[in-house]
């Protein structure tokens, strides 16, 4: 082996910090994939780059600009022949609002590209392409089938929304004590133990463009349901708060003094539920495509029960493990996802449809 040979535990190195900086576009790259690349030269990372926003530039193009800027004094264009681009998705190779990472990588004459999932998009196909160009393509079935896990969960969403364009990508989000008791906004203090789920929580809120209640919850527990937290600290690049749907089935709310109300930076809508199914059609039609729900057990177990959810996100207060007894019925997947808080469990729910 030569020695700046790149070995299995490099590409896993470089790859996770492909995911670290995918994640940081989680806000707004939808509908588009999350996608991070890192450039290495002498196994060095002489630049990085993250698709931040819809429509905007590709990861790769970010990183292969970074790279040639005039300050970048590590990188000059000559060394991207000696390099390998990392990228934690299948580089382009048509003209959308961008053009072809794919020919970019070509241009740049790269030594070798290592990329760990495969785009399902039909227009994208890109190995055949950049191999014929002399460039050594690693793909996802080269790589330790753990990590392409991880690099596939990051993208689930758009995964979906390929296959199924006019579907939601649902997911429930429950807190437990250790007797598997609900906690919610109002406990929340005795859930403070472990910051870094109540983070994650945010996180996701962050990620999501609509999230659902219910006319109870709110009064009991009269929560913010925004993000109070930093970008930084939550490893995003931009934070928003979602829309909020709150469910009626006949009363309506008392008042408007409840926190939710405070933002004005976002929509709230009131929906009379009848059927689960048909209201979630109608926040479809109305462009929420991430949709999350934070409630009580009632309407989380009633969203787990209607077959409508994609992936439950269950955070445990402490690491003995608890059932939340919706999940007994399901026929579920544990996902082991990068940068998991302490006592996380993400389940896919095969519902079938
Ligand atoms: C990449 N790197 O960072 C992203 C990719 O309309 P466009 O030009 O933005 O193209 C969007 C499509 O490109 C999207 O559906 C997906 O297949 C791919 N996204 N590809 O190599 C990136 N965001
Ligand atoms: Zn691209």
């Amino acid at each position: 082996m030569k020695p700046n040979d790149t070995t299995e535990q490099q590409h896993s190195q470089y790859l996770k910090r492909c995911f670290q900086l995918a994640r940081l576009g989680e806000t707004y790259a939808f509908p588009n994939p999350i996608v991070g690349c890192v450039i290495v030269h002498n196994n060095e990372i002489i630049a990085e780059g993250f698709h931040k926003q819809y429509g905007e530039a590709h990861a790769e193009a970010h990183a292969i600009k970074s790279a040639l800027e005039p300050y970048n004094l590590r990188a000059l264009e000559p060394r991207l022949k000696e390099s390998t681009i990392y990228v934690s998705l299948e580089p382009c190779s048509h003209t959308g609002k961008t053009p072809p990472c794919a020919d970019l990588i070509i241009k740049h004459k790269f030594k070798r590209i290592v990329f760990s999932s495969s785009d399902p998009n039909p227009l994208v196909n890109s190995s055949d392409k950049i191999r014929a160009a002399g460039i050594e393509v690693i793909e996802p079935a080269e790589l330790e089938p753990e990590l392409v896990k991880q690099s596939d969960y990051l993208n689930r969403i758009f995964f979906k929304n390929i296959k199924e364009p006019g579907s939601a990508w649902v997911v429930v989000k429950i807190a437990t004590t250790t007797d598997g008791e609900m906690i919610t906004e109002a406990n929340e203090p005795r859930w403070i133990t472990n910051s870094e789920s109540r983070k994650d929580v945010h996180r996701m809120r962050s990620c999501h463009d609509l999230l659902i209640t219910s006319i109870r919850t709110v009064e009991a527990d009269d929560p913010e349901y925004n993000v109070r937290h930093s970008a930084e600290e939550l490893g995003l690049a931009e934070i928003k708060d979602p829309d909020i749907a709150i469910l009626k089935s006949s009363t309506n709310l008392k008042n408007r003094n409840y926190k939710i109300f405070q933002s004005s930076k976002r929509k709230i809508i009131e929906a009379k539920v009848t059927d689960l199914k048909s209201t979630v059609k109608e926040f479809i039609n109305l462009g929420y495509k991430r949709i999350m729900i934070e409630a009580g057990p009632k309407l989380s177990e009633a969203f787990i029960e209607s077959g409508l959810v994609d992936e439950i996100v269950h955070y445990q207060a402490s690491a003995i493990e608890t059932k939340y007894p919706g999940f007994l019925l399901i026929n579920s997947e544990i996902i082991n996802s990068a940068n998991e808080p302490v006592n996380t469990k993400r389940y896919f729910i095969n519902t079938g449809s």
